[in-house]
């Protein structure tokens, strides 16, 4: 066959290195950006069979969002903006891993298996983030589909969550929004606006932000939006990839693991700030108090401060209708307990990886689903979309004006996946709407004390998890030696998981003082040590 000749011709051009093997983690192959090529090549014909599969355009994003700046990966977007169905990441893996001689068995097989028609139309949607080995793997990506006579849209510098939008509003045919950066900024700042338009007048410092951009494409992405909020928002921008190592001592998930600021972010006493991660999909928000204490905002306070204001127009609009926060193990214990029996919330918990807490979401009228780690967004039914519609439409009075909240709120939501910017305008109008401080938003509930630590081991698939990855059922004896260490510490809570996005074992720990919580992450990063296979020397406390 005529495309498989070009495919096998291509193919040469990147070749897979003898023996290398690569898992799909936790969103999609990661690792350094030397040993992608071959992958990136394939991930591209991978997406020219799903779209023809799916007769919908597919999108392909070339990132290691958090990761250092010498990583690279790439993620895989289904046709409403979801993440690639688990099916297919078992083909994913066999195409990466399939020696050049075995490729195209391969390839037959996976059209064999689906049915797949190949004189279908394939269509696919690329970007990049701001990595400097972005622009050719993309490059490649480009490649395959070409091999496999897809159209492809390049879509260059764009957030993960861009590409995401793109795809849906592709594959609806405009009804989620027009598929480009300007129909995005577009539906954003309108949706923005709308919410804020009855605010009461604000000063400047109420209005102020500090944003970190991690020196990456959500800080590039930032700075052709700001201009247009109007003066709604003041957003002074940090480590705006000006001069800084992208995800270096900055972004989501260094504030998050740290506790700590950024380093470069001019921060007062109270400041409101947060940062994004390097592919702008997650965020979290901090501020120092006046006794110089950081105080962090992560993704569970997101999600309480969203489910509450959400459930407050629900009940103001007398819509009586299901909602759920969907959280990970790593949500802080406290923000569990205040979601349930404060909140009265159905709270649910999955394994990490938004893919799994965005298919539990989508059970629910409203699905709000954050990681604490700031990566999060809110899912509405169809049926609760009409209903809002319907109510903008037939009430009037008070009942009108809180439909109407409702229905700008779902337009500034991505709900394809969390969106740094977009969850950034959502909080930003609430705390308007609501003449909330950061710090009342912080005293909804007070955090457990935490600590999370990284351990190396030689080979981190001897851990196996269960029971949403908060219990171990290998190494033997790990989880009796953790269930031995939490017994000593007052409210205390560990567990352990192999990431799947970087070559770690991780170590999340909580208790009654942040003294405890440290020791106790110390004392079970050694057991992992200990009992799974670690190199390079024992945790030290
Ligand atoms: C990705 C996933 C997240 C996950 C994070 C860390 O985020 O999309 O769901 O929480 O990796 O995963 P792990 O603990 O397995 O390394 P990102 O922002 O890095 O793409």
């Amino acid at each position: 066959m005529a495309q498989f000749e070009e495919v096998s011709k291509k193919s040469e051009l990147h070749p897979k290195p003898v023996g290398m093997v690569q898992q799909y983690g936790t969103a999609g192959f990661r690792t350094h950006a030397d040993h992608l090529d071959h992958v990136m090549f394939r991930m591209g014909l991978l997406a020219a069979l799903r779209s023809r599969n799916t007769k919908a355009t597919i999108g392909v994003m070339v990132t290691a969002s958090h990761n250092p700046e010498e990583d690279n990966g790439v993620k895989l977007i289904d046709p409403m903006g979801e993440m690639l169905t688990p099916v297919w990441e078992v083909y994913a893996t066999r195409l990466a891993n399939a020696e050049q001689d075995h490729l195209l068995t391969v390839l037959e097989d996976i059209i064999e298996k689906e049915s797949i028609d190949l004189t279908q139309e394939a269509h696919v949607f690329v970007g990049k983030d701001t990595r400097s080995s972005s622009a050719r793997l993309s490059e490649a990506v480009l490649d395959g589909v070409t091999a496999l006579r897809g159209h492809s849209k390049d879509y260059g510098l764009v957030t993960t969550p861009q590409l995401h939008y793109m795809v849906c509003c592709c594959n609806t045919q405009g009804e989620y929004g027009q598929a480009s950066v300007e129909g995005y900024y577009h539906k954003l700042l309108q949706a923005f606006a709308e919410l804020t338009k009855y605010v009461p007048n604000r000063t400047d410092d109420q209005k102020c932000l500090l944003v970190d951009g991690a020196n990456g494409i959500g800080a590039l992405k930032l700075r052709e939006l700001v201009p247009r909020l109007q003066g709604e928002l003041l957003v002074s921008l940090f480590c705006d990839s000006t001069s800084g190592k992208l995800n270096h001592q900055c972004g989501a998930d260094f504030v998050k693991v740290q506790q700590k600021s950024p380093k470069g972010i001019d921060m007062k006493a109270g400041d409101r700030c947060c940062s994004f991660d390097g592919d702008g999909d997650r965020i979290v928000y901090y501020y120092s108090d006046a006794e110089g204490h950081f105080h962090l905002l992560d993704g569970d306070k997101i999600a309480t401060l969203i489910s509450t204001f959400l459930k407050e127009l629900l009940t103001q609009a007398g819509l009586d209708l299901n909602m759920a926060v969907v959280q990970t193990a790593y949500a802080n214990g406290s923000s569990t307990r205040y979601l349930q029996d404060t909140m009265k919330l159905i709270v649910k918990c999955t394994k990490t990886g938004v893919k799994h807490l965005h298919h539990v979401a989508q059970e629910f009228d409203i699905g709000v689903y954050f990681e604490a780690n700031g990566h999060g967004t809110v899912l509405f039914s169809k049926v609760l979309e009409e209903k809002i519609r319907q109510l903008c439409k037939d009430s009037d009075g008070e009942r009108r004006r809180v439909a109407t909240l409702l229905k700008n709120s779902v337009d500034l939501i991505n709900q394809t996946v969390g969106d740094a910017i977009s969850d950034m305008l959502l909080i930003e109008a609430i705390l308007a709407i609501r003449g909330m401080t950061v710090q009342q938003w912080d005293a909804i509930y007070t955090d457990l004390p935490n600590r999370q630590l990284k351990v190396k081991v030689s080979d981190r698939r001897v851990i196996e998890t269960t029971d949403a990855e908060r219990k171990t059922v290998s190494p033997a004896g790990l989880q009796e030696a953790i269930d031995g260490l939490v017994e000593k510490h007052r409210q205390g809570r560990s567990f352990v998981r192999p990431s799947g996005t970087e070559d770690v074992v991780r170590v999340y720990a909580e208790a009654e003082t942040q003294e405890s919580a440290d020791a106790l992450a110390h004392e079970v990063s050694l057991a992992v040590y200990r009992l799974a296979g670690g190199v390079g020397g024992e945790p030290k406390p």
